[in-house]
Parts: C-alpha cells; sequence; structure tokens
C-alpha cells in the first residue's frame, strides 16, 4: 500500500477485481493453472505517482515467450523511424556516440541506429523478442536492468550520449533503482528521452484499458519529474505523442545541464489545472470507468439479443482488462483476430476466447468487431476497407463508444 517512490501511503482508486495476465494467452489444458492477482490502483499525493499496488513478478509477465511484438504495427515502424532521426540528427557532429535503448523488444527503434552505424546497446529481458532484434544484427543484452547491470555496461562500453526508451519504464517497479542506474550510465551532457501513455489522456478518455499487469505506473509530469530529482535528473522537454491512444515523451538531463523548453512549465501547470495530481480527480476517473463498462455491456447484449455475432480485432493486452472486468467470454465474442503467430491457436486470459489467424478474418462474414487496438484505429481502418464495404459494423470503445 505504500508507494514504490516516496514510500508514502497510497489512496486507492480503482479495484479491477481478480485479473490474469495482460499477455497471458493460454492453451486449454493450462486454464485450471491459469495465474490471477487483485488488480487495484492507488495515487500517491506525494509522488503524484498513479501505480498498481500489486504488481505479478516481472519474471511472469517478461520471458522466452513473452506475447508482443513492437513491429506488429507498421504506424510505430514509422514513429519510431522518425524518431531516431532525430536523435541521429543531434548528435551527428559527436565523435563516437554511444545509444542504449530499455526494453529494445524486436529492434523497431535500434535497427535505425544500427543502419546509420552507431555505437548501440539494447537491453531486454524477454529472449524470444530480443532473438529478433540480434538476427537482425542489433547488440542486445537480455536482462532486467537496474544499478547493477549500469555498472556492468559502464564498465564495458562508457557512459553513454542518450538513453532511451518507449513504453518500457512505466512497465518496471524498481524504478528507483533504474532511474539511478541511468543517471549513472549517461555521461555529463548525456539525455534520458523517453515516451509511455500518458496519465492525462488515460483519465480524459477514461482508457483504462491502459491497466494492466504489465503497466504498473501511468506517469505524468509531475510523476516523472519528482522521480528523477531524487536521482540529480530533470524534466527539459514534454512533446505528446498521439501514439498508443495519447503519450508523452519526457526528455531529462542533469539537473542544471539544460535550459528548461517551456513545454515543462506549460504541462506542470496544465496538470495543476486539469487535476492530474489531484486525488479528487481520480476519484472522478474511477466513477468513470464504473460508467463506461456498464455502457459497453449494454451495447455488446444488444446485440446479442439480435442474435448477431461479435467477433474482436486484435488479441491486445489492453483487451485483457476490458474483456475481465467487463466479464465478456466466448457467450458474447466468438473469436478474436489477430496477426501474432504466438497468440494464434491459444485463448484469451482469463476469459478463454479463442484467437485466430488475421488471414482468416477477411473470410468471415461478421457484422460486428470490437476493435481492441483501438490506438491503431488509423492504421486498421486504411486496410480493412472491405470490411465495412461489405456491411461489417466496427464496436469503437475508445474515445467514446460508439458503432461505425
Ligand atoms: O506497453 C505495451 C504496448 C506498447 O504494447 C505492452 N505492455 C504490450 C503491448 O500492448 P498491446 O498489446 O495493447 O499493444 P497494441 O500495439 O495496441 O496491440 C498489439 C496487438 O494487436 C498484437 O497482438 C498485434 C495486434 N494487431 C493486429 O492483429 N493487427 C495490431 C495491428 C496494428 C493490426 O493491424
Amino acid at each position: 500500500m505504500n508507494c514504490r517512490i516516496s514510500g508514502k501511503k497510497l489512496s486507492i482508486v480503482n479495484d479491477f477485481g481478480k485479473q490474469p495476465l495482460g499477455n497471458g494467452f493460454l492453451n486449454k489444458e493450462d486454464f485450471d493453472n491459469e495465474f490471477f492477482f487483485n488488480m487495484k490502483t492507488g495515487f500517491c499525493n506525494e509522488s503524484k505517482m498513479f501505480q498498481l499496488i500489486e504488481q505479478p513478478n516481472p519474471k511472469k509477465m517478461f520471458h522466452e515467450n513473452y506475447a508482443f511484438f513492437s513491429s506488429s504495427s507498421e504506424n510505430m515502424k514509422e514513429h519510431f523511424r522518425n524518431w531516431s532521426n532525430q536523435i541521429i540528427k543531434s548528435i551527428e557532429k559527436k565523435n563516437d556516440p554511444f545509444i542504449i535503448e530499455l526494453g529494445c523488444n524486436d529492434g523497431i527503434f535500434l535497427e535505425n541506429i544500427r543502419d546509420n552505424n552507431i555505437r548501440h546497446l539494447g537491453i531486454e529481458p524477454s529472449a524470444n523478442v530480443a532473438q529478433v532484434a540480434k538476427n537482425k544484427d542489433i547488440n542486445v543484452i537480455t536482462e532486467f536492468f537496474n544499478a547493477n547491470v549500469a555498472n556492468k555496461i559502464k564498465d564495458q562500453n562508457g557512459k553513454a550520449d542518450y538513453f532511451i526508451s518507449a513504453n518500457v519504464m512505466c512497465h518496471i517497479p524498481h524504478i528507483l533503482d533504474v532511474a539511478k542506474g541511468i543517471e549513472l550510465l549517461l555521461n555529463e551532457n548525456g539525455i534520458l528521452v523517453f515516451e509511455d501513455p500518458y496519465l492525462g489522456s488515460v483519465i480524459n478518455k477514461t482508457s483504462y484499458d491502459q491497466i494492466y499487469d504489465e503497466h504498473v505506473y501511468l506517469f505524468s509530469a509531475h510523476s516523472v519529474n519528482y522521480l528523477f530529482n531524487k536521482v540529480n535528473m530533470e524534466l527539459i522537454k514534454l512533446e505528446p505523442q498521439s501514439t498508443h491512444g495519447g503519450s508523452m515523451r519526457y526528455t531529462l538531463g542533469k539537473i542544471g545541464k539544460y535550459q528548461k523548453d517551456l513545454s515543462v512549465e506549460y504541462y506542470l501547470n496544465l496538470e495543476k489545472k486539469d487535476g492530474v495530481e489531484n486525488y479528487e480527480k481520480m476519484l472522478d476517473f474511477n466513477n468513470n470507468v464504473l460508467k463506461h463498462k456498464n455502457e459497453f455491456n449494454k451495447i455488446l447484449n444488444k446485440i446479442k439479443k439480435e442474435n448477431l455475432n461479435i467477433c474482436g480485432y486484435a488479441a491486445t493486452s489492453k483487451s485483457t482488462t476490458m474483456l475481465n472486468y467487463c466479464q465478456i467470454n466466448s457467450k458474447i465474442i466468438d473469436y478474436i483476430f489477430d496477426t501474432t503467430d504466438i497468440k494464434i491457436g491459444k485463448f484469451s486470459p482469463g476469459t478463454h476466447i479463442p484467437i485466430k489467424d488475421m488471414k482468416k478474418f477477411k473470410e468471415s462474414d461478421y457484422k460486428y468487431s470490437v476493435l481492441f487496438a483501438w490506438n491503431h484505429q488509423k492504421e486498421i481502418m486504411e486496410k480493412e476497407t472491405n470490411y465495412m464495404n461489405n456491411g461489417g459494423r466496427w464496436i469503437i470503445f475508445q474515445p467514446e463508444i460508439k458503432i461505425i
């Protein structure tokens, strides 16, 4: 019940009941031994950190059978290409620059760094996705990062100019130790840049499906500044991103090394104005979550009463929270279609809906599809035009519940 950053007591925000692992896709024979944990969230009035109260052991979630491969979205590939180009440009005058990425997954970001012959290192605890990156000739170590690992990397490679991370920092419970490791690894003018789903966006959109076992934190400007001030680092820039339904890119340097961009004050003030650093706002969020659940169930039940079939589009980690919290099983959704080999033929965590190959989606004649990968809506709508042309309808639940 204590904040992982400040040590102060947390105030409870949400109770999602028993939840399985977000990426715990499983075979039929494993149904009886499925793992569940109590998923509650809390807010710390001191650090302003929104966090899970209990999180399963990271080794249960990130391992040699990790089910998420970052390169499953073309738009995300483009996002990482653009970001890496910006970074490459900023170091073009540097002699032998060194870039580290925490949680490099299948190398979606570092492959652009490798293409430019820049010294780099990826750190990735999930061996199967790390292997995909290694096969692309990217330098990767398969480890959970902490201050000890940081020391080893420093001894072997020296300090870094950039420490990068995308959709990873919010997964790490021992984040304070990680922050110490980052500070230790960065040279005097070294820069940390990371992006993660933004607490302000989750609250504004009521996108509570961003809360699952892997996402132990939802960051804000306030909480990130509080966390990194503890290791002599500070925010120097904030840039909102449209990825993953509303993310924030945080840039930090060692205290006093860089002039702060106006965006820092802007977002700190905005969070105060919107109440994103206020427990009352978290309680409003919880009320909106309850309303969203009821409305979503109502729409699905109405379709089922008309004897129409519903499928799911993309077996995302986020869908695990939606399905288990709203108690939606295979009586309501027949199948979920997905592109990931390791998920196909298995069943959704907790609710046991069969996962089918996305190739079969085109042959199916589902009148209704729930868009679980709502964060990739643009990319998906562009490639699935035939579905709507043939009379198919999307059930969208973000940023509002509607049928299109
Ligand atoms: O933080 C995390 C984010 C970045 O990625 C992780 N904890 C896990 C993962 O979350 P997610 O599973 O909710 O991510 P996505 O990117 O919203 O969904 C990926 C899934 O969607 C994959 O199983 C592939 C599938 N997909 C698909 O079948 N067709 C995705 C796209 C874009 C598609 O067109």
